[in-house]
């Protein structure tokens, strides 16, 4: 046996005292998640207590006189010391830590995610404000650079003015927290405009933050249409960067629509969805290929930009991975999110479930119908039960599609003429390699064009520190949330060169 992989000679750096990781995928022996598990009591209470608040919409007009007293504020803002800084940060992970159950049982409610998906995504936004606090105190010291006799010279990185924060419905605290975390860590002001579906957990999060000491004007949130304030924000002038995750359609408006305003070349960090194919070759282990499938494709619903899209799986172990896979989907347990034992809830809205039926609807027409459990209804909340369909070739996957559905694909031959398939679709998110050839792995993962690869595991873990997250190609720009280059893209930099030989230096 070929484990563990060793993909590159490089020491691993020691776990981060910050690290809350995801929760653990381990059950107990009802099938329950062991992290819902130990915190049922206060789970249960917190979502019998919670209520989603209603929060007022924005506009295009005050969107644009926000973005002035954004610029208003910013310049308090960014003489604040970084170690201040930093420390309201970690005030604010601190608060939403111990206001744990709260927060997963808001994620349960508006934006229909199971216990366990939400006790991780607690934890992940919880990680990104300590990690961005520790980075920018890491990268905001100024560095003494070598030169000739008589002079200094110093390089410092400096905040830009105000970034509009555009973030989505599928992680609508961990994302959005990332975003903000980072630019107010590096001394930028915010201007936040959350999804439209999810805007009660942003109102609870910037709360947090306030509370911590984050000025008002220095972090303010705008609810409404990403058409309209989205769109007024981008546009407005005084916005010196934005960092957006959603579709790659919305991220080429955006890019657009900065590129047509006058004055400064604004930048755009952008973070987009993905075609993500796992290839399996005949020398993997099936159980552990079927348990990252099913996690992949059909957990959080497939609502994740890391989502198993395209299984790739060598002829000669196709029908028995195909026969385990509907095993282990149908030991999914399916429906309604505020049950502590459910495995996959709704999708997010109506718009979501025809968008995923008219898909599937296409498929079962063209294609051999694999995994189709129970016809989905509307009635049930929006709840689609997982699917999946053999598909002819991988040039037949054209777009990718936002909920539980999987398409497969066998394969014969070279698998390195799979990678080059999967190349060409444009995406390059994760990618998963099943193999006990360790050359073979770490060929592959030379030859793709993907920000993040995993090998003999599931695709949709991206631990805060751990695995940088973030893709290429219609994927995203980079750099990798998460990751320790992620901060410098919302700062200037900025030499001091000294004569230090003038009179009085
Ligand atoms: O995204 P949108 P949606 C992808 C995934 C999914 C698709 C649709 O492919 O099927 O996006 O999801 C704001 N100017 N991902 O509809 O529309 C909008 O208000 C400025 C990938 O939610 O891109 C919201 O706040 N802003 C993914 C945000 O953009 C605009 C996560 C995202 O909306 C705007 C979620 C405009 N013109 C979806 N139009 C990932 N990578 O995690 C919309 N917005």
């Amino acid at each position: 046996l070929a484990s563990p992989l060793h993909l590159t000679a490089a020491s691993p750096l020691p776990a981060p005292e910050w690290l809350y990781g995801p929760a653990p995928a381990r059950r107990n022996s009802t099938g329950l998640d062991l992290a819902v598990e130990s915190m049922r009591a206060p789970l249960l209470a917190a979502g019998a207590a919670t209520v989603v608040p209603a929060v007022p919409e924005a506009t295009a007009a005050s969107a644009a006189s926000a973005v002035q007293a954004s610029a208003a504020s910013y310049r308090q803002w960014h003489k604040t010391p970084v170690g201040t800084r930093a420390a309201m940060l970690r005030q604010a992970a601190d608060a939403l830590q111990a206001d744990l159950p709260r927060f997963c049982a808001l994620l349960v409610k508006e934006a229909f995610k199971t216990w366990g998906d939400a006790i991780a995504e607690v934890r992940e936004a919880v990680d990104f404000l300590r990690y961005y606090a520790d980075e920018a105190e890491r990268i905001m010291r100024p560095v003494a650079l070598p030169g000739p006799t008589g002079e200094s010279n110093e390089l410092r990185l400096t905040a830009r003015g105000p970034w509009v924060c555009i973030s989505p419905w599928n992680f609508p605290l961990a994302i959005f927290m990332g975003q903000v975390a980072a630019a107010l860590a590096t001394g930028n002001t915010v201007l936040a405009k959350p999804a439209e579906q999810t805007p009660a957990v942003a109102l609870e999060a910037v709360r947090l933050l306030h509370a911590a000491g984050v000025p008002a004007d220095a972090l303010q949130l705008l609810h409404g249409p990403g058409e309209t304030v989205g769109a007024a924000l981008v546009a407005a002038s005084g916005v010196a960067g934005v960092v957006f995750t959603g579709s790659t359609q919305v991220a080429k408006i955006i890019h657009r629509a900065l590129a047509a305003k006058d004055g400064a070349i604004v930048p755009l960090i952008a973070e987009t969805g993905g075609i993500n194919a796992m290839l399996v070759d005949s020398s993997a282990l099936p159980e552990q290929v079927v348990d990252a499938v099913v996690q992949s494709a059909f957990r959080s619903a497939g609502q994740r930009c890391s989502a198993l899209r395209l299984l790739c799986v060598h002829e000669g172990i196709a029908d028995h991975v195909i026969e385990m896979i509907r095993g282990a989907a149908a030991e999914l347990a399916g429906g309604d999110p505020a049950l502590l034992a459910t495995d996959v809830g709704p999708v997010i809205d109506t718009e979501a479930f025809d968008n995923i039926t008219r898909a599937t609807q296409r498929l079962g027409a063209e294609q051999k119908v694999l995994l189709v459990p129970a016809a989905p209804t509307r009635e049930a909340a929006n709840f689609i039960a997982p699917a999946a369909y053999e598909v002819d070739s991988i040039d037949s996957v054209k777009a990718e599609i936002f909920g539980p559905v999987l398409q497969i694909v066998r394969w014969s031959g070279e698998p390195s003429a799979v990678i080059e398939r999967i190349n060409t679709l444009g995406y390059g998110l994760t990618l998963g390699i099943q193999t006990r050839i360790d050359s073979r792995a770490a060929a592959l993962a030379a030859q793709a064009h993907v920000g993040n690869i995993y090998v003999n595991r599931n695709i949709i873990g991206a631990v805060v520190g751990v695995q940088p997250f973030g893709g290429e190609g219609l994927s995203g720009t980079g750099p990798k949330a998460g990751g320790p280059h992620y901060l410098y893209r919302f700062c200037a930099e900025q030499t001091v060169t000294i004569n230090t030989t003038a009179a009085g230096g």
